[in-house]
């Protein structure tokens, strides 16, 4: 997929914009994590001509990037990697450096009882604070609950006595903070990366300022400053609106199956009218953002947050009704043999986290009703939790096409919506995208 992809686009698109107006005072960035979001943040700045040193506590992500190779799957990400390491703009490194400005794009999930773990920010926080100078500017990007950013200065400045921080100091801190959370689109990162607007949430109106200078470097949106604050909540809005709109699409696709109308048909006719535009149906929503992101809402305000839990509850049920209508359709075969086509948690990528696909699978597999064909053409092998069970084979799609009784389309890959679909006439398809309708 992603070789397709390399060959039909330039690089000039991502990385010979001059950057203008380029302050002195930001020649080296250190960015602190380097997942889906810090490694293309890290190679889009160096490849700025700014002095990235890259910090993870993933040796294997450490050594894959210094060889100039990447260790997640992003369509052009390894080109700008291999440029900007092979200048020397990028290195990476287990153990935070002094640099003039840090970025700190951690993981945070959520604990068994959904409320936000933080401890990735808090051990990001300890292993910066040795390296702190004065006059450096730290920026969080982590997607993370209302007041977290003051957290991460009360972290700072417990280790570092010796400097002023925002909290105490205001405009005239040593140490800046701000709040700038990332909105990129997995599968376009790159481009959404500089195009998207950001939100610049400082602790001061001082810091968002300087923030907002080391975001000019590389972005060619509009970067609006805010409290840092109202940038953590407004990012959290942002994927909990998408959540429930997602949520009532879902909710109307449970009210069609028993009234007999098709939801896919319904919502293509109401999205007619000129005000109305409801999302798609689905599986059930994946990922490591929308589907975490709203409880950390609903965490702050529990007897508040009412229709954004409800939505998450919504989304949360949607794997196992589809589980339960394959179930009904498996029960007239002796060992039925079900194709499912996808186990990613969206289209067109290979991330399988939090992917409802993968949890629908993972549930037929356990209730062990038959042979399970998993088509899906962006891995190589089946994860670990599906491949030591005998009844479950990773096949092409022709060959799950041949063999199979029920048909379950579980991801919208754009070579399973261009599947010549008269062939399913003869099998039992339950189609949870509305691809082959
Ligand atoms: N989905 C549906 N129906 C839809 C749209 C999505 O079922 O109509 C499902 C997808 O299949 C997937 C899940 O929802 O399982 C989430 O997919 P997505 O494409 O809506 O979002 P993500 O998780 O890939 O990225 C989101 C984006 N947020 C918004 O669009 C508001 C992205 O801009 C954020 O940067 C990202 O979350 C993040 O990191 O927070």
């Amino acid at each position: 997929m992603v070789t397709v992809l390399l060959a039909s686009k330039s690089l000039t698109n991502y990385y010979t914009d001059k950057y203008i107006g380029m302050q002195k005072s930001i020649n080296t960035v250190g960015m602190i994590g380097l997942g889906y979001i810090g490694l293309p943040t890290a190679a889009i700045i160096a490849s700025r001509g700014i002095q990235v040193i890259g910090i993870d506590v993933n040796q294997h992500a450490v050594d894959t990037i210094n060889k100039g190779a990447v260790h997640i799957v992003e369509p052009d990400l390894d080109i700008v990697v291999r440029s900007v390491v092979t200048t020397g703009n990028l290195r990476a490194t287990t153990t935070p450096e002094p640099a003039d400005a840090f970025l700190v794009a951690v993981p945070t999930p959520f604990n068994d009882d959904r409320t936000p773990d933080l401890s990735y920010i808090k051990s990001a926080a300890m292993a910066l604070a040795p390296v702190l100078e004065k006059g450096n500017l730290v920026v969080l990007e982590s997607t993370s609950p209302v007041g977290t950013t003051e957290r991460l200065a009360d972290w700072l400045a417990a280790e570092r006595p010796d400097l002023s921080f925002p909290q105490s100091a205001g405009a005239a801190a040593d140490v800046q903070i701000a709040y700038c959370p990332e909105r990129v689109l997995p599968g376009q990162v790159l481009q959404e990366l500089v195009n998207n607007d950001r939100v610049i949430g400082g602790m001061t109106s001082h810091c968002a300022e300087r923030a907002s200078e080391l975001y000019r470097i590389f972005v060619k949106g509009e970067c609006i400053v805010t409290s840092a604050r109202t940038a953590e909540l407004c990012k959290l809005t942002e994927n909990a609106y998408r959540d429930v709109n997602i949520a009532f699409a879902n909710e109307m696709s449970l009210v069609c199956d028993p009234l007999g109308v098709n939801v896919w048909e319904l919502i293509e006719l109401a999205n007619r009218h000129p005000r109305v535009n409801i999302l798609t149906p689905g599986p059930g929503v994946g990922g490591h953002c929308i589907a975490i992101d709203p409880w950390f809402i609903v965490d702050s305000a529990p007897e508040l947050a009412r229709l954004i839990r409800t939505a998450r509850e919504v989304n949360d049920s949607k794997p196992e009704h589809v589980v339960r209508k394959v179930l009904e359709r498996a029960d007239r075969f002796k060992t039925p043999r079900i194709a499912c086509f996808g186990l990613s948690f969206k289209a067109n990528i290979d991330d399988l986290r939090e992917s409802p696909a993968l949890h629908i699978v993972l549930r037929l597999a356990e209730e062990g009703i038959g042979k399970l064909l998993i088509v899906e053409p962006n891995i190589d092998e089946l994860p670990k939790s599906l491949a030591d069970n005998s009844a479950v084979t990773l096949v092409s799609a022709n060959e799950a096409l041949k063999d199979a009784d029920i048909v379950l389309g579980l991801v919208d890959h754009t070579e399973f919506k261009t599947l010549d679909h008269t062939s399913l006439n003869e099998t039992v398809v339950i189609d949870t995208r509305g691809m082959w309708r």
